[in-house]
């Protein structure tokens, strides 16, 4: 482990790509190699997400050059500084980008696009390292943790995770890992927890151990945000998905080595116009609890792919007809349904897991921006799961119960207003009576410092905001509140509190019948924490 050291994305693989500035075009500026280099990266940690490695647009708008030119220098100055209430980040006023590199990546996106090398089998391969081969490791748990309440926290900028006792809110250990992990994954045992990397990385962590740590890696890929294990009967803990953006493939990998068994390519036809796409990312994946099933969403050309993993060789993938820009989602709560934002198409796509099909494509409000959703019983609807938005206010309540409310099923029941735009997640628990909604990406830094809470008994009842950022007691920043996540046991409602890598960040504690923090963690090795998995509630898909 290496607590609190800074992690310096390397750009080793892309290094060996022939990619050069490219050369001057009239009226276009240039850039030296050091300042290309410097942008390329930028792009990766910051923009490539959004706009795409060949900035054709998604959730972000595309920034190809005939786009680029014409709005000019000036004005891509100002939308980097700035950003935009329609979800775009102020680079500039947060302190994330300097001055400096503002004009850098102004002048970056003046110029046509590198394209990053291809990523197969061979170079998976060379990346796969097992740190502790399988017969080493324990054969029981050789520590007192309780593994049920334990998180996963990604700790962003240094390229490490947390892992921290939900218990007694110690942090056990910092693991390196890739830079940037977007999730952690729990296998379907509880003992393996998956987490990937932004740069594709996937990190393996035996939570047996004395001090659970990584014991396998491999890197799928050179930009990804997505992995999920096996969970059906008979599959458990034995294959892993992970998901790429560059280049656009799945890779199926052994379970507790990481071996790289199969990868597959998404390139292809749009399921619209049946364009063809050069790079149709994967987004989401989820497993099917009852069918040898993963739901691989896949971004750009709209298709929801039902991978089954009964028989590698002979792989059967059913590609369902969706919505563009797929992004994230999760099942409903009887795990049968599951939901899909097409984010900039402002619709949730609704699949049948358990019949194999598409159920409904439902119009929801602006960039619908759910995570895994949360799932709740409507005293007056049934069984909903809701999403919040990125470009609007509006918290969007579906139901999901066609049995017994049949009238209500597969459309927006309600919508809720909460505090604003650039909301990115919302959670819930079974046994809580609260919903609560962040707005990280809000502009006004009191909203994007604070989180709404809704009374699921009586959702008339305005929302109660909770100061998260405040409560933290850190005053210097801009304190984004981020991912409410669940303990195991539903009592304790968990919420970073995410500064720029400079500043100090934090982890809020909230008791969720009262209300009020319990607990503020503030370590110096709590490097710019986002994400946080429950162990219980991410292997069962408690949300
Ligand atoms: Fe995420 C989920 C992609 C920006 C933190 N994010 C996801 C998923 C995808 C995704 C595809 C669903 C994974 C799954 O369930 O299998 N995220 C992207 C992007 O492409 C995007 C928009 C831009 C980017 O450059 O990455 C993006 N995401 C962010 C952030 O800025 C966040 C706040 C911090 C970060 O690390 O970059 C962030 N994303 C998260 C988190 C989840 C997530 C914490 C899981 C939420 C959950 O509860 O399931």
């Amino acid at each position: 482990t290496t607590p609190g050291g800074q992690y310096q994305p390397s750009l080793d693989v892309l290094q060996q790509s022939p990619m050069r500035p490219p050369g001057a075009v009239p009226g276009v500026p240039t850039l030296t190699s050091a300042e290309f280099d410097e942008a390329r990266q930028i792009y990766f940690e910051r923009c490539a997400g959004c706009h795409g490695v060949l900035r054709r647009g998604a959730t972000g708008k595309a920034l190809t050059t005939d786009i680029t030119r014409e709005r000019g220098y000036e004005a891509l100055k100002d939308f980097i500084n700035f950003g935009s209430p329609a979800g775009m980040p102020n680079w500039g006023t947060s302190g994330d980008l300097t001055e400096k590199q503002i004009d850098v990546m102004a002048r970056f996106l003046l110029n046509e696009p590198p394209q990053p090398p291809e990523f197969g089998m061979a170079e998976i391969r060379n990346t796969w390292k097992v740190q502790v081969p399988v017969e080493q490791r324990p054969t029981s748990k050789q520590n007192n943790l309780n593994l049920d309440n334990l998180f996963s926290v990604t700790l962003r900028d240094a390229g490490q995770i947390a892992l921290i006792d939900g218990d007694t809110k110690e942090i056990v250990n910092v693991i390196t890992t890739g830079y940037a992990v977007h999730i952690s994954r729990s296998s379907a045992s509880g003992r393996y927890l998956y987490v990937i990397g932004r740069d594709g990385k996937v990190n393996l962590i035996d939570l047996w151990m004395k001090v659970p740590d990584s014991v396998a890696e491999v890197r799928i890929g050179l930009e990804a945000r997505s992995v999920e294990t096996s969970k059906a009967k008979g599959f458990e803990d034995r294959y892993i998905i992970a998901g790429g953006y560059w280049p656009p493939q799945y890779v199926i990998l052994d379970g507790p080595t990481l071996e790289p068994l199969r990868v597959e390519s998404t390139r292809g036809y749009t399921y619209d116009t049946q364009e063809f796409h050069p790079e149709p990312r994967v987004a989401s994946i989820v497993a099917s609890h009852s069918r040898p099933e993963w739901v691989v969403n896949v971004k750009e050309t709209g298709k929801i792919l039902l991978v089954n993993y009964e028989d590698l060789k002979n792989l059967k993938v059913t590609s369902i007809n969706a919505e563009r820009f797929l992004h994230d989602g999760g099942l409903d709560r009887s795990g049968r349904y599951f939901l899909v934002a097409a984010n900039a198409r402002n619709r949730v796509g609704v699949v049948d897991t358990q019949e194999g099909r598409l159920v409904k494509i439902i119009d929801v409000s602006t960039t619908p921006h759910p995570g895994r959703g949360a799932n709740f019983e409507h005293p007056r609807f049934g069984p909903v799961w809701a999403t919040g938005h990125l470009g609007s206010d509006a918290v969007s309540l579906i139901g999901t119960d066609p049995d017994k409310h049949p009238d209500n099923a597969w459309r927006v029941v309600q919508e809720l207003n909460g505090q604003g735009g650039g909301s990115l997640f919302l959670k819930t628990h079974p046994r809580s009576q609260n919903l609560y909604v962040d707005t990280t990406l809000n502009p006004e830094p009191e909203i994007a410092s604070s989180v709404a809470v809704f009374d699921l008994k009586n959702l008339d009842k305005p929302y109660e905001v909770l100061p998260i950022g405040e409560w933290s007691g850190i005053t210097e920043g801009q304190r984004r509140v981020v991912q409410p996540e669940f303990n195991k046991d539903g009592t304790e409602v968990w919420f970073s509190v995410w500064n720029s890598q400079a500043q100090e960040s934090a982890i809020v504690v909230v008791d969720d019948r009262t209300r009020k923090p319990i607990k503020v963690i503030r370590d110096k090795r709590l490097v710019t924490p986002t994400g946080k998995f429950n162990v219980y509630n991410t292997q069962r898909d408690v949300y």
